[in-house]
């Protein structure tokens, strides 16, 4: 399995699957969950609300899948990261963090997905500090069980301060 680190917009991105950071209800918001929304076409949305009429809101961790609309991918992959609060909290948080990568993976393979791009989940709206965050999503995805199955992880980060969080941690 190839890790790359690419700064830019996930919408972008030709992969098998892109990974979205959605909230529970599945329905859309803003960041990176409005862009892709945006430009994938309502064919996401539809999806998404199916999955709502079947299994309900998506808890933080978890993840679902749908087809990528219109974007350059087959599928988008939907999973929810937690709110950062710190303190006490922190160490649970970051386990949630660690599960929505996992989850995605193990959604991926199911899938036969060889190729995936993660965002930086939680790092924007649910103010995930982002060296704790890169920490956390690069652990998970060299960690992960079936990671041979995987061709390919795309980092994306659309910020600076993430890429180069990133680029410093990939380099060692
Ligand atoms: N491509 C890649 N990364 C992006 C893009 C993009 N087009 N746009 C933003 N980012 P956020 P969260 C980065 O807030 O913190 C939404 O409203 C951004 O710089 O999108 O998990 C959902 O509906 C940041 O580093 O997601 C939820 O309600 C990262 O994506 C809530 O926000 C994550 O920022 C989820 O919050």
């Amino acid at each position: 399995m190839k890790i790359e680190l690419l700064k830019g917009d996930i919408t972008k991105v030709a992969v098998d699957a892109i990974v979205n950071a959605a909230n529970s209800s599945l329905l859309g918001g803003g960041g990176v969950d409005g862009a892709i929304h945006r430009r994938g076409g309502k064919a996401i949305l539809e999806a998404c609300q199916k999955i709502r009429n079947t299994q309900g809101k998506c808890k933080i961790g978890e993840a679902v899948i749908t087809t990528a609309g219109n974007l350059d991918a087959n599928y988008v992959i939907h999973t929810v990261g937690p709110i950062y609060n710190g303190g006490e909290k922190e160490r649970k948080e970051k386990d949630l963090l660690a599960n929505c990568y996992t989850n995605a993976l193990h959604l991926a393979v199911k899938h036969s997905v060889k190729t995936i791009a993660f965002p930086n989940i939680s790092t924007g709206t649910y103010r995930f500090p982002k060296d704790k965050a890169a920490k956390i999503a690069i652990a998970t995805v060299q960690n992960f069980e079936n990671i041979n199955e995987i061709e390919k992880v795309l980092f994306v980060c659309f910020d600076e301060e993430n890429y180069n969080l990133y680029k410093e941690i990939l380099k060692s």
